[in-house]
């Protein structure tokens, strides 16, 4: 649909409304009481949610692509049906195909405590059934508010029962890597990214010296990001998740990475809400049954 034709049905005077961003991209941008935020909906990625008087909670490389067919690097990007590499075609995109896709508008509404609150669809189309067999309906919600809730909830519309894998694959922007902490998972055990050997988390604090990408699994509680530079903390909730993905590339991958500034790395960590795990953690729907995987990010300074 075309941003005039976006703007008549959905936008609130001074609050809403749709431009054509980078890569001619559609992005819907709000202003509500409390918050800012972008939303493109190629991928319908959140790109930025800034509430008044802070920095930006999310982070988007400077060089990330905005181009149909590549991901977008940062915000909150959707991974959908399967997290990571396809687990049998590693031709077939990583992270599935939600976050390659144009999402529709469904609904636009301010709510009584000041929040803007927009939800977008995706369906099942030639492309999707040609990377995955099954029909669907999947929508994302975001309230803009005082906090940001996201709830990505996935139904079967089809005729057999499908599985699938998911994440809010966050982008948190931080001061600096060297010197944030990440609270939440004492105790929790975990597999070296795509490792098959369990290990503990002895430590009450994570600190991130070193490439990190941890999947912590049979976890459901929330996340703190300590980050004193910023004087804030992040405090990352989850529902409808028992994996929570702790990534950041490092200093040697991000110089690999072509949308990403050699010292990308150094401004974001990426705290993801997931069901992720092919075999362990994988949701499995039945004809007409639903799931949804979200997340609460609040300010607490
Ligand atoms: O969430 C961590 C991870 O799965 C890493 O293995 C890393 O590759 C990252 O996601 C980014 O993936 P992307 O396909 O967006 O480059």
């Amino acid at each position: 649909m075309i941003v005039e034709t976006l703007n008549n049905r959905f936008a609130i005077e001074g609050k809403v409304k749709f431009t054509t961003g980078k890569g001619n991209l559609t992005s819907l941008h709000i202003n509500s009481k409390y918050a800012s935020a972008e939303i493109c909906l190629y991928g319908g990625q959140l790109l930025s949610y800034q509430p008044s008087g802070q920095q930006d909670v999310l982070w988007v490389s400077e060089r990330s692509l905005f181009e149909n067919g590549k991901a977008i690097r940062g915000g909150i990007p959707l991974c959908f049906p399967w997290f990571g590499p396809h687990t049998e075609d590693k031709s077939k995109p990583q992270h599935g195909f939600a976050r390659l896709q144009h999402w529709d508008v469904l609904t636009v509404m301010e709510s009584a405590e000041e929040a803007v609150t927009v939800t977008l669809g995706l369906k099942e189309s030639g492309f999707s059934l040609q990377l995955w067999p099954h029909a669907f309906n999947a929508v994302i919600e975001f309230v803009i508010g005082k906090t940001l809730d996201v709830k990505l909830t996935v139904t079967n519309t089809g005729s057999k029962p499908f599985e699938y894998s998911d994440a809010l694959h966050t982008y948190f922007n931080i001061s600096s890597i060297a010197s944030i902490t990440l609270q939440g998972l004492q105790n929790a055990t975990f597999y070296d990214a795509f490792g098959t050997k369990l290990k503990t988390q002895d430590d009450l604090l994570l600190h991130f010296n070193t490439e990190t990408n941890r999947r912590y699994v049979n976890t459901a509680i929330a996340c703190i990001i300590h980050d004193e530079a910023y004087n804030r903390n992040i405090k990352v909730s989850k529902t409808g998740s028992r994996v929570t993905v702790v990534w950041n590339p490092g200093e040697a991958a991000t110089q690999t990475m072509a949308d990403m500034l050699p010292d990308g790395y150094k401004t974001f960590v990426c705290v993801e809400p997931a069901n992720a795990y092919a075999g362990i953690d994988m949701i499995t729907l039945k004809p007409g049954e639903m799931h949804t995987l979200g997340t609460l990010i609040e300010i607490t300074t």
